[in-house]
């Protein structure tokens, strides 16, 4: 078990807290869940709804399709998160967010912890994320059902970057994004599956020569899948 300062602390709010930890609970996340190397609170944003429906949206102003998440239910919530968690960063995961990185990502885990706010509905009113410092974080071009699934992804992104949650730092500090390349390709046995051999240069024992080859691919695999990655590693 680990210390109580060494933990690091999510909380999401959310309208679904049934939703967590879900997969966050399996694997290796969740073995450091049970290790206390990190964890995790979902609070029901309904707790903090003043009518008996416990109703949290209301019809957007000016108009349109859709609900809005209201401004003095969030706010409450909100509050409520800082006083459990303070000194930790609020992110309002959204299709309208800055991209979520690989360098946000390793922030996150070199802080305490982190408050995450899902949206449900067409958004949240927008005078909440101005009065409570929200940073507003998108995981992806296209389009969910509501914030839920982002935050167990960033979150599990987070978690793995955590002291001992991942059992090999050099696989960590290898991996594609820290290097601003995709990953080589994979070959294990059978030497020979279904006519397809695996490349020789592998089965040589040449370490250099090994390590050229796969350096060559993952350039190849950059340059043809990803030019955007491509060109920013150029100039960085
Ligand atoms: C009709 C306009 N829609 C924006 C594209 C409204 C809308 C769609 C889906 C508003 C919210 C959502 C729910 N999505 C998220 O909560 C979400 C999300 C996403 O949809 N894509 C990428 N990242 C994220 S983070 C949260």
């Amino acid at each position: 078990m680990t210390t109580d300062a060494e933990t690091w602390r999510a909380q999401v709010l959310t309208i679904l807290p049934e939703l967590f930890p879900g997969p966050l609970a399996a694997s290796l996340s969740g073995r450091a869940l049970v290790e206390g190397r990190w964890s995790l609170a979902a609070i029901d944003i309904r707790d903090f709804a003043t009518d008996v429906h416990r109703s949290v949206d209301d019809t957007p102003a000016g108009g349109g399709p859709g609900m809005v998440m209201r401004a003095d239910i969030l706010g409450a919530a909100l509050d409520h998160a800082a006083e459990r968690l303070a000194g930790v960063p609020t992110i309002y995961l959204s299709p309208r967010g800055t991209p979520l990185t690989q360098a946000r990502v390793r922030a996150l885990a070199e802080g305490p912890g982190v408050t995450v706010l899902c949206g449900r509905f067409e958004g949240v009113d927008e005078r909440v994320l101005e009065a409570r410092d929200v940073e507003e974080v998108s995981i992806g071009d296209y389009v969910l059902s509501g914030g839920e699934i982002a935050a167990m992804v960033l979150i599990d992104a987070v978690v793995r970057l955590l002291p001992g949650v991942v059992g090999d730092a050099g696989s960590l500090r290898e991996e594609s994004f820290e290097q601003g390349l995709l990953e080589y390709p994979h070959y294990t046995r059978p030497r020979d599956w279904e006519g397809r051999a695996i490349p020789e240069v592998l089965l040589s024992g040449d370490h250099g020569r090994i390590a050229d080859w796969r350096r060559a691919e993952a350039e190849r695999l950059t340059r043809e899948r990803r030019p955007d990655l491509w060109e920013r590693r150029k100039k960085g």
